[in-house]
């Protein structure tokens, strides 16, 4: 394989797309190796076939607001790869949203799926629609007018979205009451849905609680266990506040959560009491956390600053891509940190990946540790065609399964000579590995 000529030939055809051009060079570096040792893969040109989506939709969503004025947004949705099962990924509605970051997520989506052990293929959509200070009416109209966009291309061995940042169970209802009206059919077509339609149990903390049950693992790994780490959080919405839930509940002591306006350092740890209030901070649509430190004394609001610079025992990223880039990396290194979950997507800079893996602390990254969140809704497609619905245990006893099996996948492609487990490499290589061996039995299509 050579790396620089596909990256110089995708750089060529998608100028600044940079998101996506990193997400590919990361994977391309990880299977570099192993893809050599398969020249069936070369002659089938899977690498090549398997970096660019299959379809991508771009659509205008044009909706009235509260004033009774025409808006109008962007929205796509990016059918990265299908190979292993029907399209499946989050929808997200940011101000940031582009073609460069969807393209990012889907690819991601694709082997990230795959290390699900799940037959679902990659998808990723949304819009640069921004709900902050947007009116409940608003949110509705908006979804309505951007599911008439995207129907047609949706289905329940076609294409199923989720959430994603900026959708959560609310989003998903208008966007799925839509479509059911638009298709006269009750499908299922959407995961993350309300529990008296077709939601799952356990959806909506999934992702949060999978990050902690591989986090178990990696710490197990090491003859180590959770209890008693203190543990520092990005972000403060749904996989922000299952991953404080959790976490806690196992015995760790979470004293940081932050957002666009800074971070909260709460060094007494969260309690039920402020896991709820995360909800509350979510709910008020402002985009903010500097609340919480006037609602709780004791805790302190840092303006414009983000949490890493805190001496934390295990680091998890749950807010964006990129949120922790190679000077937090050598922040939280010198601080002492033990370990780095990424619970968002792509979380973490290469050059903060470089710095973790070069001086041998443990790093896994999102398409591992967030796996969780797109499993629990394989599990919901799963509920929804047997028509009937599963207790919240075994729905959690099934999602433990899994995480505990992609931890398996990246240790058997993972492991260095020296010992240390590399779980980007791992992950990457299994996540490739499934979706090759798919694509080469599929033929050339
Ligand atoms: O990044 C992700 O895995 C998600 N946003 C969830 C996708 C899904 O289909 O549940």
């Amino acid at each position: 394989m050579d790396i620089k000529k596909i990256m110089a030939d995708l750089e060529a055809k998608h100028p600044g797309e940079k998101e996506y051009l990193q997400a590919v060079h990361e994977v391309l570096m990880s299977v570099e190796d192993v893809y050599n040792r398969h020249p069936e893969f070369e002659r089938n040109k899977i690498i090549e076939r398997m970096v660019e989506p299959d379809r991508i939709v771009t659509f205008r969503v044009t909706w009235l607001d509260d004033r009774g004025e025409v808006q109008n947004n962007l929205g796509y949705r990016v059918q990265f790869n299908n190979a292993i099962g029907p399209y499946k990924g989050g929808i997200r509605f940011h101000a940031s949203v582009n073609l460069s970051i969807l393209k990012f997520l889907g690819f991601e989506q694709t082997f990230k799926n795959a290390l699900t052990t799940l037959p679902m293929g990659g998808a990723k959509g949304g819009s640069d629609f921004s709900p902050r200070g947007k009116s409940d009416r608003e949110i509705m109209r908006f979804c309505q007018a951007f599911m008439l966009g995207l129907w047609k291309n949706l289905g329940p061995d076609r294409d199923v979205p989720a959430g994603d940042i900026g959708v959560g169970g609310r989003e998903v209802g208008y966007m799925y009451g839509m479509y059911k009206r638009l298709v006269n059919q009750h499908d299922g077509t959407f995961t993350g849905k309300a529990l008296e339609f077709g939601g799952s149990r356990i959806r909506p903390e999934a992702t949060g609680f999978g990050a902690l049950y591989f986090v178990q693992s990696m710490l197990a790994q090491k003859g180590d266990d959770i209890r008693g780490k203190v543990v520092g959080i990005s972000g403060f919405g749904n996989v922000a506040w299952g991953a404080a839930l959790k976490a806690t509940e196992l015995g760790a002591k979470v004293v940081t959560i932050s957002g666009p306006d800074g971070y909260i350092y709460d060094p007494a740890g969260l309690d039920d009491e402020k896991i709820n209030y995360m909800l509350e901070l979510r709910a008020s649509g402002n985009d903010v956390v500097a609340p919480y430190a006037e609602k709780f004394p004791g805790s302190e609001f840092y303006a414009g600053k983000k949490p890493w610079e805190r001496k934390v025992d295990i680091a998890l990223p749950c807010a964006t891509q990129n949120e922790l880039n190679g000077d937090d990396a050598r922040a939280l290194v010198a601080n002492g940190v033990e370990m780095v979950a990424e619970v968002s997507n792509m979380g973490c800079t290469p050059e903060a990946i470089d710095h973790f893996i070069s001086t041998r602390t443990i790093y896994a990254p999102g398409k591992a540790v967030n796996a969780g969140g797109v499993a629990t809704s394989g599990l919901e497609m799963s509920q929804n065609a047997m028509h009937l619905q599963w207790s919240a245990e075994e729905v959690d006893a099934k999602l433990h399964t899994i995480m505990k099996d992609i931890h398996e996948q990246c240790l058997q492609y993972g492991v260095e000579s020296d010992g240390y487990i590399n779980y980007m490499k791992g992950a990457n290589i299994a996540g490739f590995m499934k979706v090759a061996h798919a694509m080469m039995g599929e033929g050339v299509c």
